[in-house]
């Protein structure tokens, strides 16, 4: 039984967009450059000061942001994008928690001051956790959550005088309570012969460090004031013909004309359209098809938007090009499908992690990662655990790259985190993931959480709301969460469309005897598929290795014992593939920081590269099974050869 929406799709896609469409305040496309908008983006040193005072609120108190930051004491030179934490020698800094501020001036074009008719918008694309944006000591904007962007339109400040710069100040605040997500909670030590006074720790219940900062790009970018808002696209497939549904919303005028075209990857226009909501058909369309599965994945398709509009001062034109990937997604009671055949996920966990940068995004770093991905046969990540940078989503679509788009719903254990108050920030993060991610092709299941309390009595509410809500904002993609409960004791499983389950044999539990975990796996595949028919994602196993540590007999913590869980696990995953089991994720795929505790050397060491993206010898296990299998899955075309360019299977 299909369980996906493709077939009706094509006849209900643009409508049942709509309905989700209506739960969205705003569009976040992400800022390109076109005729009518240009872009500035504001990385590099930003002057910094974390606030130290008691209460942490000092730099409330004295109004940081109303005059330099120079001038109301200290700061220091604090790369953007980057994690604070890492770059300075101040150990202080770097387990911080409470309120940072960063500043900076930027030089703005004349235009851009002085045409009434530009819209100039300041964009922040990842502040960890809470951030408030002043702009000329002006409050602009405040925004929960650090993985997703938020902007704020400025024109009328910067054009209501002789301005040629303006004084951009944030300030974040990366203290996680019951409520935010990732929950966390602040422990105050009032036992005065051990701690001092006022003395309080974070505590979380996830293994990652919560860096923060100013983690992605901060930019200022313009349209037109009536402008593309928000574009929706979805895809489907009749015979050969591709179907792109799209839906345009815009802002400013009432009164416009928009027209779309879409184009190949040659330039050639293939479809047009006009008016804000239609259905463009591409006869014999390339479709996107993820990395190893086709002779050439990742075909993109450029939708171009125009649109006109009649304002008080004349005729205004805003242009934005959307890349658009044809694919179908659906699922059944064993498969995972993609474009109508099944999609087996053979790839990894990963976190955006880096020494120094922290969570900072870092071009060569993705560059690298993407590199490594693709040496090793690797089809898929799941975006652990929390929505990763947009280029990074880019670059999925470019190279096909399957994605599960996880949201930082992780560590949610606490009853407090299970309460209205929580829901509702769920939901509203949801809207936001779904808002900024749903155009990308490489996104082909959204997972709201990584292994919540799920066996908990109000789970079972929580999870089917959260997932419904999801499924209204997108029923194209099928929604899953990460379980780690027990089979018969989860009760937010039932509404999944996919099983998502991690399990870490003979290393959590019997560690050490590798002998135990053919007869665990095939248990717990056996016991989900006989409660749920539903298709099974193994979403993580691994084990601790430190780099350069051999024992023969393998002993835990060595390469040889990392190998030898790997290959335990993939005799049952062999035999399970067959059946129902869709998919395999390593965790992880590089090392990564985590808090200090005695269960981790320098953060978590269950990659299969060091942090510094070096190979252990599972990475060449696992290269030598991902090529096996992509040979065995692949749809047509020639057989995925693993041919030398430069001793990389890069190519096919
Ligand atoms: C898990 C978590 C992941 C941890 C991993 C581990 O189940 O989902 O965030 O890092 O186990 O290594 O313990």
């Amino acid at each position: 039984m299909l369980r996906g929406l493709a077939g009706a799709w094509a006849v209900l896609g643009p409508l049942l967009w709509g309905c989700g469409l209506a739960l969205l305040q705003g569009g976040m496309l992400y800022p390109r450059e076109s005729r009518s908008r240009e872009r500035k983006e504001l990385d590099g040193l930003w002057r910094f000061r974390a606030d130290f005072s008691q209460n942490r609120r000092q730099g409330f108190e004295q109004q940081w942001y109303r005059t330099p930051l120079r001038e109301s004491g200290p700061s220091l030179d604090m790369p953007v994008p980057s994690s604070f934490n890492d770059v300075g020698q101040d150990g202080r800094l770097r387990s911080f928690v409470g309120w940072v501020w960063y500043e900076r001036e930027a030089t703005l074009p004349q235009r851009w001051t002085e045409d009434l008719g530009t819209r100039v918008v300041l964009r922040i694309g990842s502040a960890h956790y809470y951030a408030i944006v002043w702009v000329n000591g002006v409050h602009v904007a405040e925004h929960e959550g650090g993985h997703l962007p938020f902007e704020a339109d400025i024109s009328k400040l910067v054009q209501s005088g002789p301005l040629s710069s303006c004084r951009i100040t944030i300030a974040i605040n990366n203290t996680l309570s019951p409520h935010t997500l990732p929950p966390g909670t602040i422990l105050y030590k009032t036992d005065t012969s051990k701690y001092p006074k006022g003395y309080f720790v974070q505590n979380t219940n996830f293994d990652f460090f919560n860096y923060a900062g100013l983690h992605r790009t901060v930019l200022l970018y313009t349209t037109p004031t009536t402008y593309i808002d928000d574009i929706t696209v979805t895809t489907d497939v009749d015979q050969d013909t591709g179907l792109v549904n799209y839906q345009i919303v815009v802002q400013g005028s009432e009164h416009f004309q928009l027209e779309v075209c879409l184009l190949d990857e040659e330039g050639r226009v293939v479809a047009k359209g006009t008016g804000g909501r239609g259905q463009l058909r591409v006869p014999s369309a390339h479709l996107w098809w993820p990395y190893l599965m086709h002779e050439h994945p990742a075909y993109l398709y450029s939708l171009e938007v125009k649109l006109t509009a009649q304002t008080a001062a004349g005729f205004v034109s805003d242009f934005y090009t959307l890349p658009v990937g044809i694919r179908t997604v659906a699922v059944t009671e064993s498969q995972f499908r993609i474009n109508g055949k099944p999609f087996y996920f053979h790839g990894v966990n990963k976190h955006e992690d880096a020494d120094i940068r922290g969570k900072g995004f870092d071009w060569p770093l993705l560059v690298k990662d993407f590199n490594l991905l693709r040496w090793l046969g690797a089809n898929a990540f799941r975006t652990s655990h929390y929505p990763y940078a947009e280029e990074v989503m880019q670059l999925c679509d470019r190279y096909g790259i399957v994605v599960i788009d996880e949201s930082p719903g992780v560590g949610i254990v606490l009853a407090q985190s299970f309460s209205n108050v929580s829901l509702q920030h769920h939901l509203e993060v949801m809207e936001e993931m779904v808002r900024r991610d749903k155009n990308h092709p490489a996104v082909v299941m959204w997972s709201v959480a990584n292994e919540p309390a799920s066996f908990l009595k109000p789970a079972g509410y929580y999870f089917k709301t959260l997932i419904a809500h999801t499924k209204a904002l997108d029923p194209s993609r099928p929604v899953t969460f990460v379980t780690n409960s027990n089979y018969e004791a989860d009760l937010a499983v039932p509404y999944v469309d996919v099983i998502c389950v991690n399990s870490y044999y003979s290393w959590y539990h019997d560690y050490g005897h590798m002998e135990v975990i053919q007869l665990q796996l095939a248990t717990q595949f056996e016991s989900w598929y006989k409660t749920y028919q539903k298709p099974i994602i193994q979403s993580e196993y691994g084990a601790e290795t430190i780099t350069g540590f051999h024992e023969d007999p393998p002993l835990m913590f060595s390469e040889e014992y990392q190998k030898g869980l790997l290959e335990q696990y993939h005799v049952v995953l062999d035999q399970k593939r067959k059946e129902y089991v869709v998919g395999e994720l390593i965790w992880n795929f590089a090392d990564f920081m985590t808090d200090q505790s005695p269960q981790r050397a320098i953060g978590n060491r269950k990659g299969i590269f060091t942090r510094q993206r070096q190979p252990k010898s599972a990475a060449f296990l696992l290269r030598e099974r991902y090529w096996k299998l992509a040979n065995e899955t692949k749809y047509h075309g020639s057989a995925v050869k693993s041919q030398c360019v430069g001793n990389s299977p890069f190519t096919f």
